[in-house]
């Protein structure tokens, strides 16, 4: 199938991307999105998100005059979903955006073209959910259109290259909109397409995250042991990790960003007397801030008046993106315990935490405080010099959640160094 024009529905962090790489590549390309403040931004080639290189790509994209910017879907050959599926207050996926985006397809859908969702979905989302809103066209799926699930799988941090180098499943609702989809997404992908059906595509997506969400769990858990025998888990995690057939993750504070934290909801939402394990592990990693406060707690005695700088609040090294975040959740609770929490996120350097008091430098959150407390492995934390901050702060206390200091540097400079997981140098 010979596509040339797309519609592509959402341009956050996957759509925009998605969005700009098709324009780069010849397509002609009408990215939509419901927030004005976007559209009026983009079109004046402001990018409201950060990706490395996606800015850069953006404009080539709109310079070139192949991808232009609207609030409403136009009549093109393919469309492509790339919307939120955030969870509800009750962990129930909230499809809503979908929805509105399947809905706003209707009026300008043709005979012959094709759909693809991408957004993160519960099983059964493209057969039962999306075809019958399509359908209110008049058209019929997989008969006058077709029809496709095609997940997304590429890494906050390094986008712009999963989304060319990444295997690719597009799971039709009938083999020719397999096609159709893997037709579409050569146009600039060098990984492996691989077809198959909706609904496996949807659970192959939900199986990858719900893995990686265990593992971590694992790590998690791991790190509390290693805590309690005087293990170092770093450690313990490389020597188990040179088995042939192990490969632990790293433990850490806590499980965020609005994929791993959400998507194993899905399964344990659609089939909970089944998804035991899932939301074992989900308890896991959703305790794992509680842990940290815990370990602080036995380290400092009182947190009352202490005075803390949390570095970092994203959810994970090197992206702006707070959501779900187990950093933001240790500040607040911080907080709640009375410390004097000082903020200091660099990728959002005005972000506010309740109670709390953002700093918009380094040099500012650290200049008065008691502990140094490291919640996100962001590179220029990592390369902080311990001897230049030494002149820097009042703190002696350095608690780092990541792995992302070396404790002996640190005590070199005169710090008390406490990491978690590491019980084999707290003795
Ligand atoms: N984390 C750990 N320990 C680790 C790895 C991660 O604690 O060893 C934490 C991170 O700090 C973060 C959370 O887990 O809080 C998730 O981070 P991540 O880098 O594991 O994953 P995401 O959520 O940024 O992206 C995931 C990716 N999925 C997999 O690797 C299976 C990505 O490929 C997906 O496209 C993305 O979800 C998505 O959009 O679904």
């Amino acid at each position: 199938m010979k596509i040339n024009t797309l519609c592509v529905l959402g341009l956050g962090y996957i759509g925009l991307p998605t969005a700009s790489t098709f324009a780069t590549h010849g397509l002609k390309v009408t990215g939509v999105d419901t927030q004005p403040q976007i559209v009026t931004g983009l079109n004046n080639g402001e990018v409201h998100l950060f990706e490395p290189g996606l800015r850069t790509l953006v404009q080539a994209a709109l310079k070139s005059g192949n991808l232009v910017v609207k609030d409403k879907p136009q009549p093109a050959d393919a469309f492509i979903i790339a919307v939120p599926t955030p969870f509800k207050g009750n962990k129930q996926a909230d499809m809503d955006f979908v929805k509105m985006a399947a809905e706003s397809i209707v009026p300008v859908l043709a005979a012959g073209n094709l759909v693809i969702l991408e957004s993160t979905s519960p099983p059964r989302t493209t057969v039962d959910f999306v075809a019958p809103i399509l359908e209110k066209s008049g058209l019929k799926a997989g008969k006058d259109f077709s029809l496709a699930y095609s997940p997304e799988r590429v890494l906050p941090g390094q986008i712009l290259r999963e989304l060319i180098e990444n295997a690719r499943v597009i799971g039709g609702i009938d083999a020719a909109s397999a096609e159709a989809g893997r037709d579409l997404y050569a146009t600039f992908v060098r990984g492996e397409i691989v077809v198959t059906d909706a609904t496996t595509a949807e659970m192959v997506k939900l199986m990858e995250n719900t893995y990686r969400r265990i593992n971590i769990a694992a790590a998690n858990e791991f790190a509390r042991l290693a805590d309690r025998f005087q293990v170092d888990i770093w450690e313990a995690i490389a020597l188990a990790n040179r088995h042939p057939r192990v490969k632990i993750l790293n433990p850490g504070p806590g499980v965020g960003g609005h994929c791993i934290s959400v998507d194993p909801w899905f399964l344990v939402e659609a089939a909970p007397e089944t998804a035991q394990l899932i939301r074992t592990a989900r308890m896991v990693n959703d305790s794992q801030p509680d842990y940290v406060m815990e370990f602080i707690e036995k380290k400092v005695v009182g947190l009352a008046n202490k005075r803390i700088t949390v570095l970092g609040l994203a959810y994970k090294p090197d992206v702006d993106d707070l959501r779900e975040s187990p950093a933001v959740e240790i500040a607040r609770l911080l907080a709640d315990n009375e410390a004097k929490v000082i903020v200091h996120e660099p990728f959002k350097p005005d972000f506010l935490v309740a109670g709390t008091r953002t700093a918009q430098t380094l040099e500012e959150a650290i200049v008065d405080a008691d502990i140094l407390l490291l919640l996100v492995g962001h590179t220029q934390f990592k390369e902080l010099d311990p001897a230049a901050i030494r002149s820097k702060t009042s703190a002696n206390i350095i608690i780092d959640a990541v792995n992302g200091w070396e404790r002996v540097t640190w005590q070199s400079a005169g710090f008390d160094f406490y990491r978690i997981g590491d019980g084999k140098n707290l003795v």
